[in-house]
């Protein structure tokens, strides 16, 4: 009898310590408190890491502090190239990601960097994330994608003054991606690198322009090394969030809830930040460093998209050869564009 009241009492003290104890001040609260790690590749400065931290604070405000990221900027964890297979290894939990970077590899979503049409951010994040849900991208299947979003329509960032297409002809332009393919069909001498090698390849003269959004004239300082914009509104580049699915499935249900409820707004709110941002670049570009804007003429610009519309055809034919919808992903895409256009202006 003594000797199982013993026990007894042994067994209590144990549980106690299992499960008072875990949250103890030895301890603080780690059994409840969920650590995650997330990488990107470019500066801190710039949207995809405001974004980042935007996130970030919603999800630590919205799980009550449950969820802690610890965020590494500038390709210090991961960077741009290794991003999704170092995220599906655990190298981080979370990555970010720009798709375009490594044409042929996410098909599906090389929708996003042809000439549909996109009039900015917002509408093609939107347009981005509804052909996510609708076509569940093979490509995407070994993540948790937590958004989807882009940046804003490029523009042409130069040492030189560019109106037309003969003044575009062999001027060597670092491009991402597929934008490679628009500036050969346009008649430049593209460079394809991530955004992040492109300030040592233009302060070396490896190129002399840069094609992409606006606000990196400021958040990357181009200002300084590219005197002429010409506002040409190519393509966008499209940017993935990804998490390490073993991971998502450790996830309690209601932080899951919090991070599903986050996607497509936080598609929105990136389109949005970086069309304003990209906007404010250009004011401060003109006051900061005297930066001259060249806008196209409308004639002009038609004699542009002519010449790279074959992109749209070449990637049905691609996508055909793969057995995937590419026809119907081009239409779905140009008609959520119209839709989305209305209320995005
Ligand atoms: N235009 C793409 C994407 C892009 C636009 N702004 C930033 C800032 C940081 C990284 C990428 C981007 C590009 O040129 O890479």
């Amino acid at each position: 009898m003594k000797h199982s009241r013993f026990f007894w009492i042994l067994s209590v003290a144990l549980f106690s310590v299992m499960t008072i104890g875990g949250s103890s001040p030895v301890t603080p609260a780690a059994a409840d408190t969920v650590a995650l790690t997330y990488a990107n590749f470019p500066p801190a400065t710039t949207f995809p890491c405001i974004q980042m931290e935007r996130w970030v604070k919603e999800v630590e405000k919205r799980t009550n502090g449950k969820v802690k990221v610890k965020t590494f900027p500038g390709g210090t964890l991961l960077e741009a190239k290794s991003m999704y297979d170092g995220v599906v290894a655990g190298g981080a939990d979370i990555g970010c990601l720009a798709t375009a970077y490594q044409p042929g590899r996410f098909k599906e979503l090389e929708v996003m960097d042809l000439p549909i049409g996109f009039p900015n951010a917002k509408v093609a994040s939107l347009v981005m994330w509804d052909l996510f849900e609708k076509y569940n991208p093979q490509s995407l299947k070994d993540v948790k994608v937590l958004t989807l979003f882009t940046c804003a329509t490029a523009q042409i960032l130069a040492n030189k003054a560019i109106h037309n297409l003969e003044e575009l002809n062999d001027v060597k332009l670092r491009a991402a991606g597929t934008g490679v393919e628009w500036m050969k069909l346009l008649g430049a001498a593209p460079v394809g690198m991530p955004q992040s090698d492109v300030p040592e390849a233009l302060q070396k003269g490896v190129v002399h322009g840069n094609v992409t959004s606006m606000d990196v004239l400021k958040d990357m300082k181009y200002a300084e090394y590219c005197p002429f914009v010409t506002l040409s509104d190519l393509w966008v580049v499209p940017f993935a969030v990804v998490m390490n699915k073993r991971k998502w499935e450790s996830l309690p249900a209601d932080v899951k809830k919090v991070f599903d409820d986050l996607r497509k707004e936080q598609a929105l709110w990136t389109g949005k930040y970086v069309d304003d941002h990209a906007n404010e670049a250009m004011e401060w570009s003109k006051k900061e460093y005297k930066v001259e804007f060249i806008p196209l003429s409308a004639d002009e610009r038609a004699k542009w998209m002519a010449k790279v519309a074959p992109l749209v055809d070449s990637y049905i034919k691609k996508m055909d050869e793969a057995k995937l919808p590419g026809k119907q992903i081009v239409e779905d895409a140009k008609a959520l564009t119209e839709k989305y256009s209305k209320e995005y202006k």
